[in-house]
């Protein structure tokens, strides 16, 4: 039986990527800045408190309690409006060519193509399960375009922009979703819950939360790794959640070990306004996420997820100031509405009225704001929107019905992988299913399996 923990997995495999060093030097574990807390002494006469727990408060005679209700919101960071139009006009360049412009906007437009047809191949029975992310595709593609390929990347479930930035074939998405015997996770996951190695983006879980302390230990592993091969260009992990998973124990114990091992990590908080049915009004009574992070010392951003340059950008300045000096964690809040059902299992007019999501639907979206800014600068047009939507469609059909033939794994992978190696129960329990398969033929049709009943037998792919 295999000895090897879920969260050595999780170091290890951010560290198989690269090569290591052939003589480790010794590396120095005290990686903070800052005072011992030992040496905090309370100084005569100090108008500021010395306590080793608040080395920063000012004494004062006034007896008042810090109301929430006193303090404006968190502002939210913007470059376009609405209409794509750029508002601080005095503002610099936007550090984006054309082409990458171009490429952010098409992998929006995938994203919103394949979502739809997905979702009906669900209602068809084709599929056991789809979520969509609409309305939210500016922050899923326009954080992963600030990124580079070789930072990790942890995701929830709603950011299939981030897995088409990256380079996530279509084929790819559809051997998941369809559990064929091509998928990377040989359909041991339920749909969307698309990982690639090669990609650096571990697989998603269904847990809320759980991905937020592996990020923040997948960081940590990476700054170690950079003190020992300091002339490597430094990698960050980006660990997007939604505002409902921050209500999760795990959301707090993340933030918190980051900040105090200031490890390179990017939070990235999708928060479009509902939680499955639970509106954020009745989630929380603070200032959004973003507070928290303030609240934890993390350096934090509030930015509007409807506008993809500012989420580019605020994600590209908190990768700098994630690998700078002796690194540290950011958060970003980025604001959306969930314009979609939650998932295919959710009906959310039973919950929400659908005025309200038709007006959202109406006013603003991060896709037609791109576009306007795009048909302004001379970049797009009615033609060659028909013609990427006709190119983009024709290849996710394509891509879906190779997928929807293919085999589904062999049954042996129901059995490999629990452990690094096969166990003598595991092995009599193979015996055994093989025994059924051949006593109730009928019961048990595995002709869909690759190799059939043979497939148990077959060696790990
Ligand atoms: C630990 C845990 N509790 C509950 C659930 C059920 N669940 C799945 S998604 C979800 C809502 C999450 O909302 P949010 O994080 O805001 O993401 P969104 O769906 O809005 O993108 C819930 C409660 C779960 N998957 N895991
Ligand atoms: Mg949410």
């Amino acid at each position: 039986m295999s000895t090897r923990t879920p969260a050595r997995r999780v170091l290890s495999s951010c560290l198989a990527t690269r090569p290591r060093p052939k003589r480790r030097p010794r590396v120095c574990l005290q990686v903070t800045s800052g005072v011992r807390w030992n040496s905090v002494k309370q100084q005569p006469g100090s108008d500021f408190v010395h306590f080793p727990g608040a080395v920063h408060s000012k004494f004062t005679t006034t007896l008042n309690f810090t109301s929430p209700s006193e303090k404006n919101a968190m502002p939210t960071y913007r470059i376009l409006d609405q209409s794509g139009q750029i508002v601080d006009k005095s503002r610099e360049p936007l550090n984006l060519s054309d082409s990458e412009i171009l490429k952010m906007y098409k992998d929006m437009l995938t994203v919103s193509i394949l979502d739809p047809i997905m979702f009906q191949a669900q209602r068809q029975g084709r599929l056991s399960f789809y979520m969509v992310s609409a309305g939210e595709e500016g922050i899923a593609v326009g954080s992963a375009a600030a990124l580079r390929k070789e930072d990790v990347i942890f995701a929830q479930y709603r950011e299939t922009g981030v897995f088409q930035q990256r380079g996530f074939r279509l084929d790819e998405f559809m051997n998941q979703l369809f559990a064929n015997r091509l998928d990377n996770g040989l359909g041991r996951n339920m749909p969307v819950h698309y990982g690639s190695k090669d990609l650096n983006i571990h697989t998603i879980s269904s847990p809320l939360a759980t991905q937020l302390p592996q990020a923040a230990g997948a960081a940590y592993a990476l700054k170690m790794e950079h003190l020992q091969n300091p002339s490597e260009e430094p990698r960050v992990v980006c660990c997007y959640f939604g505002e409902g998973a921050a209500s999760e124990g795990d959301f707090h114990a993340a933030l918190n070990i980051a900040a105090t091992r200031s490890c390179p990590v990017i939070f990235l908080c999708r928060n479009n306004g509902y939680a499955i049915s639970t509106p954020t009004l009745e989630q929380y009574r603070g200032d959004g996420i973003a507070s928290r992070g303030v609240g934890y010392g993390i350096d934090t951003i509030r930015v509007d997820g409807n506008d993809i340059f500012a989420v580019h950008e605020a994600t590209a300045r908190a990768r700098k100031l994630a690998t700078e000096g002796s690194m540290r964690p950011v958060l970003i809040e980025a604001m959306s509405y969930r314009v979609s059902h939650h998932s295919t299992s959710d009906d959310s007019s039973k919950y929400r009225e659908l005025r309200e999501v038709e007006s959202w639907k109406r006013r603003d979206n991060p896709i037609t704001r791109l576009r306007k800014y795009m048909e302004g600068k001379g970049l797009w047009n009615e033609e060659l929107e028909k013609k990427e939507q006709e190119t983009v469609k024709k290849a996710v059909l394509k891509a879906f019905n190779a997928a929807e033939r293919e085999k589904r794994p062999a049954l042996r992978n129901l059995f490999d992988g629990v452990y690094e190696e096969m166990t003598e129960e595991l092995d009599s329990q193979i015996q055994e299913l093989a025994g059924i398969i051949e006593k109730y033929p009928n019961e048990y049709d595995v002709g869909d399996f690759e190799g059939g009943r043979e497939g148990l037998f077959k060696e790990k792919r």
